[in-house]
């Protein structure tokens, strides 16, 4: 076994003194938690749900019949607010001049919200909403940068009891389009322009010849960040204005426990993307509870024996646009009466050491990133992380993908100091492993305790039954087997349905193996019981931690005027962990130039937005297909990393498989 080898598979231990101030201070404990969480889960929630304020308490913890029913409802007949919850409260209880957001610009602009702050400028932005009448369980589509007024306008929408349904700033106006019509939106509110480097780009304008096809939308509020010029049309409010001239005074709607929060688009296997609809009290449980005993910061909920200004201060670099900007951003560290850091801008600008300095200047003790952005960062070298002061930091995470040995390794010795030797020990790397359906984690390290292994989620959460299963849905047993990753009980924090189509969810997520949810990944357990992630069973792609989903990026290159059909799948890659590898059949007559591929690029940017690009195109005369005529993804994923391509007797035209190995030679 090399070095290498053998360091990767040591167990790795978080700092000592971590534990000693923990909520739960050892694995024993951990274990018997998680035992009687799963044998009691309704007893469990209870006790955690004690954290929420309800102004009606609920009646029943869970009102599911047998365990496998995945769609009981949680904490059914309570009331509350998730905004009073995250925000009023705390200045109820007298804290209203301690911290809550810190708001950081790219041009190093600070706004520093108390929670009264926090409260006024939420209730403003309410007023304004219901100016535009906006009332109790509309739809409000959010298209955003990450501008302080993408956290205060989603406060706002659920503290009138409003939906939001964020759309990634990265996505195009088309998508937005997209997601509008099918929630039927009745406002958008966007950004006049982006800031971005130090530089504006646009975003209203992309809207043109875009918005006056969304039948739904009655307006489009603007928020000023540059101020350029973009009013266009009679629905165009200056929302910024709109805001300003509004009273703090806005009561908190009282919502029924199974209400719904919000709506987040996720991509799917197929067709268009899937509403993924979460509640207000179980996923607001979920995330508080996570987080409280993943990361054990101190804050309002529990000050662990710190003032309420020296408590720890929470730094999680996601997008907003994302479910994790949703929950660990905004949810949950604020109705936990968290310090929570959101930082405008990119990883490396003005310089490469941007989220180091950030670490440093504002005492940052729990960074969470992804591991895209850690082998985006590990490329400048050591000395970019050693300039900056990070003592202050107690714990380190990640999410999104695997966070692979190179960038473990580096995560660890650079920005976590940890030593090596026998038993390495250090800032714990916390893993955490879920999806935009589950609400919060579900297999994750408890930071201050649990033992780690690179590459591994560890084990699960409170109430969270993994099971790994084989084809025909049996459980698998042997340690290393790759095996369907599914969830045998329910949890508060589980996406409820697919807005308007609640069939199309029982269909993804329940029917493959009945009596669980099935999470679409594959994954493994070791002979200790460490489980491994080994990436999605189906059509999800994750370029840079971003999930997109074959069928849209197909649908952008599709409507390409010289393009007849194409299919993508995922290619490795060094830094954004995957990228896509995209099979194009051109329209007959049309030339297989060089230059038509940029061409092609430049199109899927401009209609699936900037995230979404074809790395590397082959053109290709057919498409492996079924006898039914479904395109064989596995053979297309095979020849793009020129691996075992394997049985192709199914397929009805065959002989184009050797066409395209010898097409993909070619690219080297
Ligand atoms: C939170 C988030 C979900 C998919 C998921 C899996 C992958 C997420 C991971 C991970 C390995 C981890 N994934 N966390 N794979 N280790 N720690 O990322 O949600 O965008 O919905 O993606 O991401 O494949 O199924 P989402």
């Amino acid at each position: 076994m090399s070095e290498s080898d053998k360091e990767k598979q040591k167990i790795y231990y978080p700092n000592p003194e971590l534990a000693t101030n923990a909520r739960i201070k050892s694995m024993d404990t951990y274990k018997e938690m998680w035992k009687k969480s799963v044998d009691n889960p309704r007893e469990f929630w209870a006790e955690e749900a004690k954290m929420v304020t309800f102004s009606e308490p609920y009646k029943e913890v869970w009102t599911g019949s047998t365990p496998e029913d995945f769609v009981g409802k949680w904490f059914q007949g309570g009331k509350l607010n998730v905004c009073y919850n995250c925000v009023d409260r705390w200045v109820e209880k007298g804290y209203g001049n301690e911290k809550s957001l810190v708001w950081i610009g790219e041009d190093d602009t600070v706004k520093n919200y108390t929670f009264k702050a926090l409260q006024d400028e939420v209730s403003k932005t309410a007023n304004a909403l219901k100016e535009l009448g906006v009332k109790k369980g509309d739809r409000v589509c959010l298209w955003l940068p990450m501008i302080s007024e993408l956290a205060v306008t989603m406060l706002a929408c659920a503290r009138i009891g409003a939906i939001h349904s964020i759309v990634f700033g990265g996505f195009s106006a088309s998508s937005v389009k997209d997601r509008i019509d099918d929630s039927d939106c009745t406002v958008l509110v966007v950004a006049d322009e982006v800031r971005r480097s130090g530089k504006a780009r646009p975003m209203k304008k992309n809207l043109e010849g875009i918005i006056e096809t969304c039948p739904s939308i009655e307006h489009v509020a603007v928020v000023k960040v540059t101020g350029g010029d973009v009013w266009k049309y009679e629905k165009d409010v200056d929302f910024t204005a709109l805001v300003e001239k509004q009273s703090i005074e806005c009561p908190c709607e009282p919502m029924d426990s199974e209400d719904v929060l919000f709506i987040l688009y996720t991509s799917g296997t197929t067709g268009k993307p899937k509403g993924v609809v979460h509640t207000t009290a179980g996923f607001l449980v979920y995330g508080m509870s996570t987080n409280k005993y993943v990361w054990d910061y101190s804050c309002l909920i529990d000050l662990k024996g710190v003032e309420p200004k020296d408590r720890d201060v929470w730094y999680c670099t996601a997008d907003i646009g994302w479910i994790t900007g949703h929950t660990q951003i905004i949810y949950s560290p604020l109705a936990l009466g968290a310090i929570t850091v959101m930082y405008e801008g990119v990883p490396t600008w003005p310089h490469k050491g941007r989220f180091w300095e950030i670490c440093e200047k504002y005492g940052v003790t729990h960074f969470y990133t992804a591991p895209t952005a850690i082998r985006a960062l590990m490329r400048f070298g050591d000395a970019e992380v050693n300039k900056w002061n990070l003592e202050k930091l107690k714990m380190l995470g990640t999410v999104g993908e695997v966070c692979n040995w190179p960038e473990w390794k580096w995560y660890w010795d650079v920005v976590g100091k940890g030593s090596g030797g026998e038993k390495p020990v250090g800032r714990p790397i916390v893993d955490s492993y879920w999806q935009t359906e589950t609400g919060s984690y579900m297999m994750v390290n408890l930071g201050a305790i649990t033992p780690m292994k690179p590459g591994s989620c560890t084990f699960p959460y409170f109430g969270i039954n993994p099971v790994l299963l084989n084809e025909e849905g049996e459980k698998n047993t042997e340690p290393m087997t790759q095996s369907y990753f599914a969830y045998d009980m329910p949890w508060p924090g589980l996406m409820r349905t697919v807005w308007g189509d609640h069939d199309r969810f029982v269909q993804t997520y329940l029917t493959k193996f009945p009596g669980h949810y099935f999470t679409g990944d594959y994954a493994q357990i070791d002979a200790e019981g460490y489980y491994f992630i080994l990436g999605r069973s189906d059509d999800v792609i994750k370029v840079s931690g971003h999930r997109l989903g074959s069928a849209e990026v197909e649908a952008a290159i599709n409507s390409h005027p010289k393009v007849a059909e194409s299919a993508v799948c995922p290619y490795p890659h060094s830094m954004k962990g995957s990228t896509i590898f995209a099979y194009i059949t051109l329209m007959q007559g049309v030339e297989k130039a060089e230059e038509l591929k940029a061409e092609i690029v430049a199109h899927v940017r401009s209609v699936a937005g900037p995230t979404v690009k074809p790395e590397i195109i082959m053109f290709s005369d057919a498409l492996p297909k079924t006898r039914s005529g479904k395109i064989m993804r596995r053979v297309l994923k095979a020849i793009a990393t020129m691996a075992d391509i394997g049985d192709v007797m199914t397929l009805s035209n065959p002989e184009v498989v050797q066409h395209l190995i010898d097409e993909r030679a070619k690219l080297g």
